[in-house]
């Protein structure tokens, strides 16, 4: 499982909440929400989460 985030995103770090208290374990991989306008903007995340918003 993998897990779309943002060290600052705090809804991202909700779900890593979640799925340490329901013992999940996933593999995280950064989306720059700053960077370039927004890396969640990218076609290739936008494709993967419509809302372009993270977590995904
Ligand atoms: N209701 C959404 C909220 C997600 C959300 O607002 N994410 C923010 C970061 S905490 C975001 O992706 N912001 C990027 C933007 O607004 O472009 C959820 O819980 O998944």
């Amino acid at each position: 499982m993998k897990l779309l985030g943002y060290w600052r995103s705090s809804a991202a770090y909700r779900v890593r909440i979640a799925f340490n208290l329901k013992g999940l374990d996933a593999k995280l991989e950064s989306v720059h929400l700053v960077k370039e306008g927004g890396e969640q903007h990218l076609p290739k995340y936008a494709a993967l989460n419509p809302q372009e918003l993270v977590p995904t």
